[in-house]
């Protein structure tokens, strides 16, 4: 396959720009029509041809100047037209078949709507353009169709005109008064229902507020609503940024191939981010909706009004984004359990990710096919490198740096290294040393290691850091990493160190290692490192359970108290590994944590979760999946036996009051929810279960129950699923909860029991949410179906992929990322891992998004 790899360092501004569009769109299902009208000018004195970008559509005429035009030749990816003069007007008119795109890239139709995905490159498959986000132009768009079938005619900024054909057609004209690249165009079109509001912004700008939402699901986008008003607001009191337009949109649609996507004063959403109420939507749904609401509003800042020179700075959008959208959401609902997530989504998919041979820097050098690089790394790792730098600076810091790169860069297209320029500026700080974080991939480990001298009553100790060597490079150099610190005893008492290298709780570890030295302290003193996880590393800090212990009992730092905890359960689940058993002492210890913390939900609900296989699989290497899988299932077991009667006390401490989506109650239905899903192992789970399934008045609790069944009898599980399907069935975006229980199930016959669910009359795989819940659950979460020992799991996957490979691209390179991760696993899995590997490469018509990934994991 004959493949064009773009380099970061091969950058060139562009050799012409186009500063005005006004386009034409006939809308119809098979043969949809775009006039486009360019203002294009040559940049520089020079006389290349100009190149646009072009793919999947047919040419239908060209003209310069209102005169047709043939000094052009198709070449690959696009026409090349020469001898243009140096400003021109450019005519293209395409045609374009939305019906039949399935990949969602671009003008596609599905279930009667008509929308668009342009980031990163899905302009150039409406016209021929120059489709990089660093050519910002004014757009005008004049959508027409048929009436009956799309009452809403939609696109970028405020309407300006709109009319009415004899034929049955009707159009609207729409004018964006801020440049944009054209990866932020939209349009939409369809029949929805309305769901209408305002905001008045600080300095008195009145914005319409309107939610666009499929025929009769107007109660469902309340919620929603009320989140885009909560993150407006936000924006303002926390970094002064007021929305631009009159008029703000969001459509929610069934089709998506992401979560939803920040299009200048349109916003399309996956319907799975804009629908919820209580019935039929989690506590975790409800949080997700309002974090993504206010991620792609966020955007109209950092994206929107700065945006990207070239594709591999999208951290610079994405990474800063996720930064606020988080502390949005932590401001919002509680810093804890938000900082636990996000942690979560590092150790369990970040990590992995590093380790792997997609291993990037959050700022890439190389990339095949830019949809491949909407990374946990880019996004979650970039956003750790934001919120160091807050770190860093402080809040005020921080704000001062911001404010500085809006005052530098808006309306710009540019660069990681401007933003820094902007921070380092801004507080006068040096950040270029800190900056490596952004040309280096690969997951530091910081190692702590201590020594005490009974005589002197000293305590040395030492952090050091090591990063290992990933696929894409083979030499590290120290990083500059600020290792929040505790040195408690086991009194609680807490300690300095003498030279005040712990500054505002921080430690500095930018050199190989660094020294602490603590004077007259007891023996008990233990170091504990990166609290609220400072950095995103691994820590090695060897700590018996004793220690861990004194820690959750100790720290400051509630982020602290709940990793102590977590490492906990990891070295229990070691023991098991290693065939000795966990010791009495820590079952009574954690008899006594849930005493302790018993009103305490929030940590408690934390506390009681034990790290999910894949968080497991970042601390080990070699990894023989059932053996783990059966360590953890036997400690989980033993779990709930020693602690059954306190699992019991906290799940029934939540008097159920009816439902509410408050930060207090779903911390306690939380923690009520774990503790269920230990008690289903235990003799009376049962009961447990089917009263709570029978009682919910949410789906928290309802899913809650059914979860915990899953690890219960299959005759339980079995029959509350079928009745939840029964419920359900006519709502898709719930099945896909019940899908994805189905797929996670650990069962003999889980691939024929897949095969039967595809055959589900809800199922289609053209729709990419019900693909990730069936297919995607599989592969990422069921380690046992997944890596069944002889490789079953694999092919199963690899057949699927290369079926769905064929309409949308984009969700099968996605699904494949287990099977890239064979690195971490036992000889045996990795052999039968890269033959299915092997097949994928060698399938003639592959896509380049699998492709990639695909020929780098086996490189
Ligand atoms: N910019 C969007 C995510 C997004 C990216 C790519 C897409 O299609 C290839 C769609 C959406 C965000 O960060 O929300
Ligand atoms: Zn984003």
């Amino acid at each position: 396959m004959s493949v064009n790899v773009k380099r970061r360092l091969d950058y060139q501004p562009p050799l012409y720009t186009i500063t005005n569009v006004v386009m034409h769109v006939q809308l119809h299902a098979t043969a949809t029509r775009i006039k486009t009208v360019s203002t294009v000018q040559r940049v520089g004195d020079h006389n290349s041809p100009l190149f646009l970008d072009g793919e999947k559509m047919q040419l239908l005429s060209l003209a310069v100047n209102g005169e047709a035009y043939n000094l052009y030749s198709h070449v690959e990816g696009g026409i090349s037209l020469t001898e243009v003069p140096d400003t021109f007007e450019l005519t293209v008119e395409t045609e374009i078949d939305p019906q039949n795109n399935k990949a969602l890239e671009g003008l596609y139709l599905s279930n009667g709507v008509f929308c668009t995905q342009c980031e990163a490159e899905g302009f150039r498959r409406i016209t021929y353009f120059l489709d990089r986000p660093d050519v910002l132009a004014k757009y005008e768009v004049t959508v027409s169709g048929d009436k009956e079938k799309y009452p809403t005619l939609l696109a970028n900024g405020n309407p300006i005109a709109k009319g009415e054909e004899s034929d049955g057609t009707h159009w609207v004209t729409w004018q964006d008064p801020h440049p944009k690249p054209c990866y932020l165009f939209a349009l939409v079109a369809g029949d929805f229902d309305l769901l209408e509001d305002s905001y008045t912004t600080t300095s008195g700008r009145d914005v319409k507020l309107e939610l666009y939402v499929d025929k009769g699901k107007r109660d469902k986008g309340v919620f929603a609503l009320e989140s885009l008003k909560r993150a407006m607001k936000w924006d303002e009191d926390t970094f002064g940024l007021e929305y631009d337009l009159d008029i703000y949109m969001i459509v929610a649609v069934d089709f998506f191939n992401m979560g939803a996507m920040e299009n200048k004063g349109l916003n399309v959403f996956n319907s799975k981010f804009v629908l919820a109420d209580q019935d039929s939507a989690t506590d975790e749904d409800f949080f997700n909706v309002e974090s993504v609401i206010a991620h792609e509003y966020f955007h109209n800042w950092t994206g929107n009004r700065v945006t990207c020179r070239d594709w591999f700075q999208l951290s610079l959008k994405e990474g800063l984004t996720v930064f606020r959208d988080q502390q949005f959401s932590a401001d919002m609902t509680s810093a804890l359990s938000n900082r636990i997530k996000h942690v979560r989504v590092m150790r369990e998919h970040q990590f992995a990710e590093d380790a792997s041979a997609m291993s990037h820097p959050i700022r890439p050098d190389e990339v095949i096919e830019m949809n491949n690089f909407y990374t946990v790394t880019v996004y979650d790792k970039g956003a750790e490198v934001i919120r160091m730098f807050h770190t860093l600076l402080g809040a005020d810091g921080f704000r001062k740096g911001m404010d500085e790169y809006f005052r530098r860069h808006d309306g710009q297209a540019v660069t990681c290294d401007d933003f820094v320029a902007a921070m380092q500026t801004a507080t006068e700080r040096d950040l270029s040393h800190f900056a490596k974080w952004y040309s280096q991939s690969g997951t530091p480990v910081v190692g702590v290691s201590r020594m005490y001298d009974k005589q002197k009553r000293t305590l040395h100790i030492s952090l050091s850091q090591h990063t290992p060597a990933t696929a894409n490079q083979q030499e590290k150099e120290p990083l500059y990493i600020p290792v929040a610190f505790e040195c408690i005893d086991d009194t609680g008492k807490h300690y300095p160190d003498d030279d005040g290298l712990i500054k505002d709780g921080l430690v500095i570890l930018d050199k190989p290692s660094v020294s602490l030295m603590f004077s007259d302290v007891p023996e008990s003193c233990l170091p504990v490192v990166l609290g609220n996880f400072s950095a995103p590393v691994k820590v090695d800090n060897p700590l018996s359970a004793k220690e861990l212990l004194q820690i959750f009992r100790f720290a400051d730092d509630p982020f602290n108290r709940w990793d102590a905890m977590q490492s906990l359960y990891d070295w229990c689940i070691t023991q098991i590994e290693l065939d000795k058993s966990v010791p009495d002492s820590v079952w009574k210890a954690l008899a006594d944590v849930i005493a302790a913390e018993k009103d305490n939900h929030e940590l408690l609900g934390e506390c009681l979760s034990i790290p999910s296989f894949e968080t497991l699989c970042q601390t080990r290497v070699g990894v023989d999946v059932a053996a783990l899988a059966s360590a953890r299932q036997s400690f989980c077991a033993q779990f709930a036996s020693e602690l059954q009667s306190a699992l019991l006390t906290v799940w029934n401490g939540f008097s159920s009051v009816s439902y509410t989506y408050k930060q207090t109650d779903v911390n306690a239905r939380r923690c009520k929810n774990v503790a269920l899903g230990h008690l289903a192992r235990t003799a009376d789970g049962e009961a447990l279960i089917e009263k709570q399934f029978a009682e919910a008045d949410n789906m928290t609790d309802s899913l809650g129950a059914l979860r915990a069944a899953q690890s219960g009898s299959a005759e339980v599980f079995n029959s509350l699923m079928t009745a939840f399907e029964q419920k359900w069935n006519h709502d898709p975006l719930v099945l896909d909860k019940w899908f994805a229980l189905n797929a996670t199930t650990e069962r003999e016959d889980i691939l024929a029991h897949i095969t039967m669910l595809k055959s589900h009359p809800q199922f289609t795989m053209g729709n990419p949410n019900r693909v990730r819940a069936l297919i995607g659950s599989f592969a990422f979460y069921n380690p046992v179906g997944f890596h069944q020992p002889d490789g079953s799991g694999y092919q199963y996957v690899t057949d699927y992929l290369l079926e769905l490979d064929q309409h949308n691209p984009q969700v099968a390179a996605r699904i494949v990322t287990p099977l890239t991760q064979w690195q971490n696993y036992a000889d045996k899995h990795q052999q039968k891992m890269k033959a299915q590997l092997t097949r994928l490469v060698n399938h003639e018509g592959l896509s380049k998004d699998v492709f990639e990934k695909v020929s780098k994991s086996l490189a």
